[in-house]
């Protein structure tokens, strides 16, 4: 398919003002290194040593290295060029760790999908980063990604090259893939962008993250020191690789980087993790609250020696401090707090915190050089133990979203700080504590759902005339969504609604979980309420309203 047209492509960029590149490196955050440089180096120093395992496959640090050669090589051979943007959908297998691998040693930037991502998400990733191929597996639980494949192509025509784990159909095999070593290109400017991640999308659609080599670089690094990842340890990948807190904090990246091993577990449930965790002798996992509290039930009843854990990481949403006093009951190891996200600032509780900070708080940022700011709606600070936004900067925090001048007036302050949506406390001590906020996203078990998003679907369909998401207390998932929905002449059925948003090429976890329809929304005397207030307002009195049944 030669004749398909080039991608638009914007060039990608992440720039610091020259004093802030010039502090970083002083500093020794920044090291110039880069993802191919310390594969490459790791795979000379632990050619022998496992690296990643998954289903039945163990491949060493060298091995690693080779499929990543193997991999860029071919891609290149089959006519994508450096700086091409490929977008990766992949499950937890070592093929993924291999693509992204391969996609570094030749220059070609990932653009990271969640398998939960259907049509709809992954055309978006592939249309604003300008992406010229896709990188699936076959097929993912009961999804074949290779049908997915066909109708991005057809929806984004210059997706040119679809490259599938497994049986590839009418498409090229990862495993076929090969190519001259000699076309592979040196290694990149590590100021250079790496990858694009994807954000929560807040508001609207995901933005595209772009994360240079030295930022990433640096909090993996500084991360593995925080989280007690060295050679010997073992890290188990248990949330989807392609998630930010499972790639980077430390990840497996963090792992990879240390010349420690990751187990990539198929699947997030005890069932799935814990014969493995028996088996690789696994040190360090990361999970949200809500896995984590089925896990540490879980871990009453198992049979599985999972004695070798030495650290359980929490984050993606908050964990309420009964919760926390539940999994350090129930998983007997140490708890670590971590409040992250894609655009950069990640905050750890401390190995050797007292257990009041570890059980109440959401830790502290990684680095001496992240500045936090806590402000209220004009932007003047808060004492600390007030609650207001969170803003940050610093060595690992992005000072733009990539081609999205609008987002990017409203998430960045005029000297770079950037507007993280979350509203905090901050305790003496650098401590931060999660206390809402300021956005209308929700956040279902870690996954970030956009209000907008989700209503813009539901309006689409005759029989809405207009819709409202907002968030609701869940036990299980800590929150979950609820569509208020006035119906127009005739009533859909809620189930209807439901497979609507599917039908419309939706990840599974943004279909409401809840649908309630109400006659009108209520209007003020000035008019017309914001959707904000609109949102606040419906939830607030459905939730009296429950209350006083
Ligand atoms: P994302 O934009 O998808 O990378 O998600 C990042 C957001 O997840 C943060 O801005 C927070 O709103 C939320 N988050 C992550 N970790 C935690 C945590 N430990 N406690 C509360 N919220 C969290
Ligand atoms: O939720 C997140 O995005 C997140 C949580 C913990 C994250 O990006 C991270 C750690 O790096």
């Amino acid at each position: 398919m030669t004749d398909a047209p080039a991608p638009q492509r914007v060039p990608l960029r992440q720039t610091w003002p020259d004093e802030f590149v010039a502090r970083y490196r002083a500093a020794g955050h920044w090291r110039g290194e880069t993802f191919p440089g310390f594969l490459r180096a790791r795979a000379h120093a632990f050619a022998d040593d496992v690296a990643v395992v998954g289903g039945e496959t163990r491949l060493t640090y060298g091995r690693l290295w080779a499929e990543a050669e193997r991999i860029g090589a071919g891609l290149l051979a089959r006519g994508l060029a450096p700086g091409d943007r490929v977008v990766v959908q992949l499950g937890n297998l070592p093929a993924f760790v291999a693509v992204v691998c391969g996609l570094f040693r030749a220059g070609l930037v990932p653009v990271y999908a969640l398998p939960a991502h259907r049509l709809t998400e992954v055309a978006h990733f592939a249309r604003t980063s300008g992406a010229s191929a896709y990188v699936c597996g076959e097929r993912y639980e009961t999804f074949d990604y290779r049908s997915l494949a066909r109708e991005l192509q057809a929806a984004v025509p210059a997706v040119r090259h679809v490259v599938v784990a497994g049986d590839a159909g009418e498409f090229v095999a990862l495993d076929a893939l090969d190519g001259p070593r000699e076309a592979l290109p040196g290694d990149p400017d590590p100021q250079s962008v790496a990858f694009l991640q994807i954000s929560g999308g807040s508001t609207g659609l995901s933005k595209l993250i772009p994360r240079t080599h030295d930022d990433y670089i640096y909090s993996f690094r500084a991360s593995n020191d925080l989280c007690g990842i060295g050679r010997d340890s073992v890290y188990m990948v248990a949330l989807p690789a392609a998630h930010n807190f499972p790639m980077s904090s430390p990840g497996f990246f963090g792992a990879l980087y240390a010349g420690a091993r990751v187990v990539l577990s198929p699947g997030p449930g005890p069932d799935a993790a814990f014969p493995l965790i028996a088996r690789e002798r696994v040190t360090c996992v990361g999970l949200v609250p809500p896995l984590a509290l089925l896990w540490a039930d879980a871990a009453s009843r198992t049979t599985h020696d999972l004695s070798s854990l030495q650290v359980l990481q929490v984050g993606g949403a908050k964990l309420v401090p009964e919760a926390a006093r539940r999994v350090v009951a129930g998983l007997g190891c140490r708890l670590q707090q971590v409040f992250g996200m894609a655009e950069g600032l990640v905050n750890y509780t401390r190995l050797d915190d007292p257990d009041d900070l570890v059980l109440t708080t959401q830790g502290r940022p990684i680095s001496p050089d992240d500045e936090v700011r806590v402000v209220d709606d004009q932007d003047r600070p808060v004492p600390d133990g007030e609650v207001g936004h969170l803003l940050t900067r610093g060595p690992y925090t992005i000072r733009a979203y990539h081609d999205d001048d609008a987002a990017n007036a409203r998430a960045f302050t005029d000297d770079g700080f950037y507007r993280t949506g979350d509203m905090v406390q901050r305790l003496p001590g650098g401590y931060l504590v999660v206390q809402g906020r300021a956005t209308d996203h929700i956040n279902r078990a870690g996954e970030k759902i956009s209000a907008e998003e989700i209503e813009d679907h539901l309006l689409a369909h005759p029989q809405v005339f207009d819709a409202a998401v907002v968030s609701m207390p869940d036990d299980f998932l800590g929150e979950r969504s609820c569509a208020f929905v006035i119906p127009g002449d005739a009533r859909p059925r809620p189930a209807e609604l439901k497979a609507w948003v599917r039908g419309r090429g939706l990840a599974a976890f943004k279909v409401p979980d809840q649908i309630v329809f109400v006659d009108a929304f209520e209007t003020t005397a000035v008019g017309k309420v914001s959707r904000r207030e609109l949102r606040a307002q419906l939830r607030a009195r459905f939730l009296a309203e429950q209350e006083a049944r």
